[in-house]
C-alpha cells in the first residue's frame, strides 16, 4: 500500500485535527511541509493538487482530497472500524446532521474568523487584531458555548468529528483572543477534557506552539513598519 501524504504546516490548525484523526486510527501519514510564507501554496504545481491552494491536502494513492473536513471523512470511512465510525461520525441522521452543522459552521465561519487575523499578519503586515476582529471571535465562542449547552461534546454527548475540527480551530484562537472563562465555562471545560486525551495532546502542542509563535514574531514586527 502506497503511504498516506498529508501536505501540512506545523501551525495549521486544519492539519493538526487531521493528524489528531490520523492518531485515533492509528494511521501514518507522510508528511510533505508546505512553506505558505514563502507562498509554496499558491504555485502552479501545489495548486495542480489542490486549485484552491489550501491546505491540509492528503493523497492516498492515486486519489487527492483537500478540505481538512472531507479528509476527515475519507479517512474514517476508508480506515476506521465499523465502531470507530459510528462513535466519530453517527449514522443515526439527526446527530450526523448537528456534526455536519458544526464542521460547516467550522469551515464557514469560526476557522474564517482566525484566518482573517492569520493570513494578513503573515503576508500583509497587520500589527494585531482589530477590535472588530476580536468582538467577532468573541461571538463565535458564544456559538460553541451554545452548542456545549445541549451535549457534553459539540454535537453529541461523546467526541465526535466536529470535536477534532472546532477544537483544532479555538486551540490556536487563544493566541489572539483567550477564551473568557466567565463568559465561555463550557468552552473552557470542553477544551480541558480534550487535551487530556493522547490522540489530541500531540498535534495539538505542536500546532498552538507553532501558531502563537508565528503571531507574536509577525506582531512584534509588524509594529516596528
Ligand atoms: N476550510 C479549509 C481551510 C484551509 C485553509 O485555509 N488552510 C490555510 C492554512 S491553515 C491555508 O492554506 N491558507 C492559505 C490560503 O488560504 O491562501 C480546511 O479546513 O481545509
Amino acid at each position: 500500500m502506497s503511504p498516506l501524504i498529508l501536505y501540512t504546516h506545523p501551525a495549521s490548525p486544519p492539519a493538526s485535527s487531521v493528524k489528531m484523526l490520523g492518531k485515533l486510527l492509528g494511521l501514518e501519514f507522510e508528511e510533505r511541509q508546505v512553506n505558505l510564507l514563502a507562498m509554496e501554496h499558491k504555485s502552479e504545481e501545489f495548486q495542480k493538487i489542490n486549485p484552491m491552494g489550501t491546505i491540509p491536502v492528503l493523497v492516498d494513492g492515486d486519489f487527492v482530497v483537500s478540505e481538512s473536513h472531507a479528509i476527515l471523512k475519507y479517512l474514517l470511512e476508508s480506515y476506521a472500524t465499523a465502531d470507530q465510525r459510528e462513535r466519530l461520525y453517527p449514522s443515526d441522521i439527526r446527530v450526523r446532521s448537528l456534526v455536519d452543522t458544526c464542521m460547516f459552521f467550522n469551515t464557514g465561519v469560526f476557522f474564517i474568523r482566525l484566518k482573517v487575523v492569520a493570513l494578513p499578519t503573515l503576508l500583509e503586515g497587520l500589527p494585531g487584531p482589530s477590535a472588530r476582529h476580536l468582538s467577532d471571535i468573541d461571538l463565535a465562542y458564544g456559538i460553541v458555548e451554545e452548542y456545549l449547552s445541549r451535549h457534553r461534546f459539540v454535537a453529541a454527548d461523546d467526541v465526535t468529528l466536529a470535536d477534532l475540527a472546532l477544537a483544532s480551530t479555538a486551540a490556536a484562537m487563544q493566541a489572539i483572543k483567550k477564551i473568557d472563562g466567565n463568559r465561555f465555562p463550557r468552552c473552557v471545560a470542553w477544551l480541558e477534557r480534550l487535551e487530556r486525551e493522547a490522540w489530541f495532546r500531540e498535534p495539538h502542542a505542536t500546532c498552538v506552539a507553532a501558531f502563537t509563535d508565528a503571531m507574536e514574531t509577525f506582531w512584534t514586527k509588524n509594529k516596528q513598519l
